[in-house]
């Protein structure tokens, strides 16, 4: 697809976040001096569009600075705006590029129940074979039967090979397996899928830290990769779930969904804040072609409807 034509889908996806953010700066800024009602009204918005205090104390100490006690359209209010909001996302928006000299580059991915990680991984995996690599899927969620269709279901639509065992197959077992295999076959991307939900934290941590053990014994430097996937109407939510596992596992990047489902949108900036992780995709919508490489420029245009 063309970049242009992404960018209408990302702009469609963060429609309910950029409307939040757009009727709010009207509001403000109607016919009005740049005073400190107006910034402190502004501020107001953008912590309630899930942008973080500090991010917000942060674009406004820039307004005072700059437009203070000026008269200023909406229009320049968003460009500005969608100026600050880049700069911050623009350290965090690194690429997940795959090591060609990787054979495979291992992939963990994890994040709490319901986020998109399978369904990420079916796209992620869409993606890479339209670029001729092979990448191998794993079912590692093997509490549930529906999560193994579900990740074979992406298998068949991507002709990616997806590994599986029987119903509460031990998980770290079968990416040791599945590892084995993808070195054989020669795949370049290893894709485990992981249980969102186990009966408490103490027992997914373990799970999690198993698999990376295991792993380990075969190939010292893997996992490449841990993503992260959060849901983005969870708003502020998803702060916690970052901590949450980065105290169970080495989180390398983040993958954050269902933009296109949520006003929410300002989360990313606030996570870019929060933990300068990467943020390496977005997902604006449940097909395959819905999962985006993250740009920061063009991210902050479409949240605040500058474009
Ligand atoms: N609208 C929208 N829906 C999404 C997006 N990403 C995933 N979904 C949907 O969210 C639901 C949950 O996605 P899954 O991929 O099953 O999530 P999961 O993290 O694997 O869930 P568990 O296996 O239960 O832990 C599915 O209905 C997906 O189609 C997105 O970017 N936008
Ligand atoms: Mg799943």
């Amino acid at each position: 697809m063309a970049l242009g034509g992404f960018f209408t889908r990302l702009k469609e996806g963060l429609s309910r976040s950029t409307q939040k953010l757009t009727t709010g700066i009207s509001a403000v800024v109607t016919k009005r001096k740049l005073d400190d009602a107006a910034l402190e009204e502004l501020e107001e918005l953008l912590i309630s569009a899930d942008l973080g205090p500090a991010v917000a104390a942060r674009i406004i100490a820039a307004f005072r600075r700059t437009r203070f006690g000026k008269d200023v359209t909406d229009q320049e209010v968003k460009d500005a705006l969608a100026e600050e909001i880049a700069a911050i996302l623009a350290p965090v928006a690194r690429p997940l590029i795959l090591d060609p000299a990787l054979r495979p580059q291992v992939i963990l991915v994890v994040g709490v129940n319901g986020t998109g990680k399978t369904t990420t991984i079916g796209k992620l995996a869409l993606g890479w074979r339209e670029e001729g690599r092979c990448p191998v899927l794993v079912a590692g969620d093997t509490f549930r039967a529906a999560a193994v269709e579900q990740l074979q279901i992406w298998g068949e639509r991507t002709g990616a090979p997806v590994i599986f065992g029987p119903p509460n197959t031990d998980a770290a077992g079968l990416a040791f397996d599945a590892l084995t295999k993808a070195k054989a076959q020669g795949a370049d991307v290893l894709l485990i899928d992981t249980a969102g939900r186990l009966h408490n934290k103490a027992a997914l941590m373990e799970e999690l830290r198993k698999i990376i053990r295991v792993l380990r014994k075969q190939d010292a430097t893997a996992p490449h990769s841990v993503l992260l996937v959060l849901d983005a109407t969870t708003g502020q939510n998803a702060l916690n779930q970052v901590d949450v596992f980065k105290e169970m596992v080495d989180v390398t990047g983040l993958v954050v969904t269902k933009l296109d489902g949520s006003a929410r949108g300002g989360i990313v900036v606030a996570l870019a804040e929060e933990f300068s992780l990467p943020v390496h995709f977005v997902g604006v919508g449940e097909q395959a072609g819905d999962l985006r490489p993250f740009d920061a420029a063009e991210f902050a245009k479409g949240l605040v409807g500058a474009a």
